[in-house]
């Protein structure tokens, strides 16, 4: 089956209750407790995400696109006339708007997303304010194997993974997505990627524990999440906020740390936390070019060109099969 849209139902909305309970379970069931960062999207987490993007301290989305906008015209040239753009987990469509201004020639536009009403919308959007631009919604999980539309066959494909996403994955999983992105893609692809750099811890830390206390109320939302939906009893004042840089594994950790000791509720479950007892919900892991290029060459791509900003604080790369 073919997860394509609007026609297929988007079943991974609906299974989603079941595995989120799983997930929960498990993570807060191991010795250092641990929730995945794809939870902290719901409505509310979605809007706080977007709020994060335009404070003072986070830099990674101003600078990305601030790159794709000076760089915008070069990518273009290098990637194929009359391609299929193909983007893994399309968020708002700021940074492909960057591009597409560039990309006068592109046949189709193909986001990818687990949510079928996220994507909607910002098809309808699209099409709107690029009525020649052909979107192609596909309802997928792209960290799954899933199959591109057929009607973009015998179009050359090129990838678009923005937004330093790929940091939510250790760099083996990295790794494992790109390769499997070349895969789905298919033979001479293209892809352009995004990556936050390694860079003063201090500066790391602000972006991911700002004055206005967004981030927080952004980490602690997945306690509401979790109460709301899975009939959760966590006080979230219970708990604080906290994000460090580790340099041994090259990453933000985010953590919520029980300020007091505390049984908590899930459903049916009870979950004990020692005062202190940390849930790790993110990390975010921070490249040098040269250790992301490593990783894009053992996924199997040709690394062709890196452009960054003039401090360094952000990467995006080229690359071809
Ligand atoms: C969406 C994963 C790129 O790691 O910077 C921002 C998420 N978490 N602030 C990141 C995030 C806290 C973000 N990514």
């Amino acid at each position: 089956i073919k997860p394509t849209f609007p026609d297929a139902t988007p079943v991974t909305l609906d299974a989603a209750p079941l595995s989120f309970l799983d997930d929960v379970r498990t993570g807060l069931s191991k010795p250092q407790k641990a929730l995945s960062p794809k939870y902290f999207y719901d409505a509310a987490g979605s809007a706080l995400f977007e709020e994060i993007t335009q404070l003072p301290e986070y830099y990674p989305t101003r600078t990305e696109i601030g790159i794709l906008e000076a760089s915008g015209p070069e990518m273009a040239t290098l990637l194929p006339a009359h391609a299929a753009l193909v983007e893994f987990g399309s968020g708002s469509t700021v940074k492909l708007r960057r591009l597409l201004g560039h990309l006068d020639t592109l046949a189709a536009y193909v986001p990818v997303d687990v949510s079928g009403e996220f994507l909607r919308a910002q098809a309808e959007g699209l099409r709107g304010d690029f009525p020649h631009l052909r979107v192609e919604p596909v309802v997928a999980d792209f960290t799954q194997d899933f199959d591109l539309p057929d009607s973009l066959d015998g179009l050359p494909r090129a990838g678009f993974f923005p937004g330093s996403t790929i940091g939510n994955f250790d760099p083996h999983e990295g790794e494992g997505l790109l390769h499997r992105f070349g895969r789905i893609l298919g033979p001479g692809a293209h892809m352009i990627v995004g990556v936050d750099l390694v860079k003063d811890a201090a500066v790391l830390e602000n972006a991911y524990d700002d004055a206005q206390g967004v981030t927080a109320a952004f980490n602690l939302n997945l306690l509401t999440r979790i109460n709301r939906e899975l009939a959760g009893r966590f006080e979230p004042d219970a708990f604080s906020h906290r994000a460090v840089f580790n340099p041994n594994a090259s990453r933000i950790e985010m953590h919520l740390v029980a300020r007091d000791a505390q049984a908590v509720r899930v459903g049916s479950d009870t979950f004990a936390f020692a005062a202190g007892e940390t849930i790790h919900t993110e990390s975010s892991y921070k490249y040098t070019v040269a250790t992301f290029r490593a990783l894009t060459e053992r996924a199997g791509w040709t690394w062709l060109k890196v452009w960054t900003d003039p401090d360094q604080l952000f990467s995006v790369h080229a690359l071809r099969l």
